[in-house]
């Protein structure tokens, strides 16, 4: 089944699912072989992996260009965090054509002004774009997108600017109606209670997209409860591979050699099965 599709089953289906963050083709390969049914493309996990901030200093070609590389190992969907759309409208309909072109299955764009900041620091930049403004992004998104099933969420940050849940309700009713296929609320509070409000409140109006990474003591029942369609485990990868990297690198440091954590890492062979070599090898003998 094409990925389009995929995604929009899953985020449609009345049961909960999860992505998990990738942010390069060898994440992406093990997100996938660990079973996940689809990947979240994120944002600040691609910025970090790259030693950037997660501020758009990444241009949304080289984004582009690290999501293709994903695309080309996995078989299962991968959402696009596309930031608040990397400018007006006009540069949202330029960053969908391309990302749809490249394979990526769905994408969600977030109300945040550009330069975004990432949701949990603190900032003057934290500013809301008018839902006007966003709802003609999800507009020309919608209207750009070639595939019908191709997802666009419309993210809301109106909750970590310290809005109330009404006012989150109200933006989310316009996104919406201007026809985005889900809606995600972010939150960063450590507790799930406002989520909570949020889907009582919302109802089944069109699915919903959490992100938790603060209340992530949540547990995932709750969430079944709650209706939630989809869960993005958003940095996990990226923070597990920050901290064993430099628990190795340290050890190397100190003790001079490589042999004490030997054990402890993937063996070649492991990055050779990663990288399809076998099938090189086949390809080879059939064409040389
Ligand atoms: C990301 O993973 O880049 C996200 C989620 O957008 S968050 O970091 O919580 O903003
Ligand atoms: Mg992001």
């Amino acid at each position: 089944m094409k990925v389009t599709k995929q995604l929009n089953n899953i985020i449609q289906a009345n049961e909960l699912d999860f992505f998990l963050e990738a942010h390069n083709g060898l994440s992406a390969k093990i997100v996938s072989e660990a079973g996940f049914k689809g990947i979240w493309a994120s944002g600040l996990s691609i910025s970090a992996s790259c030693g950037a901030r997660d501020r758009n200093e990444i241009s949304w070609t080289e984004v582009l260009d690290i999501v293709e590389r994903m695309v080309n190992v996995v078989d299962i969907p991968i959402l696009l965090d596309g930031d608040s759309g990397f400018g007006d409208f006009n540069n949202v309909r330029c960053l969908i054509k391309r990302a749809e072109r490249r394979g990526v299955a769905g994408i969600c764009i977030e109300d945040k002004i550009f330069p975004k900041t990432n949701s949990f620091l603190e900032g003057k930049n934290q500013k809301l774009v008018s839902t006007r403004e966003f709802c003609g992004k999800i507009m020309a998104a919608k209207d750009t997108q070639v595939d019908h099933d191709f997802c666009v969420i419309a993210r809301t940050e109106s909750l970590i600017m310290g809005q109330s849940v009404a006012e989150s309700i109200d933006r989310c009713s316009a996104y919406a109606e201007a026809g985005a296929n889900a809606i995600l609320i972010h939150s960063k509070k450590n507790d799930a209670d406002q989520i909570q409000e949020f889907s009582q409140k919302w109802g089944k109006r069109c699915p919903v997209v959490i992100v938790p990474t603060t209340y992530q003591n949540t547990p995932t029942e709750k969430f079944k409860e709650m209706e939630i369609s989809l869960v993005l485990w958003a940095n996990h990868l990226i923070r597990s591979s920050i901290r064993y990297m430099q628990e190795i690198a340290d050890s190397i440091m100190k003790n001079q050699n490589v042999y004490c954590i030997d054990s402890k890492i993937a063996p070649l062979s492991e990055v050779f099965r990663l990288q399809n070599t076998a099938e090189l090898e086949a390809a080879e003998a059939k064409y040389y």
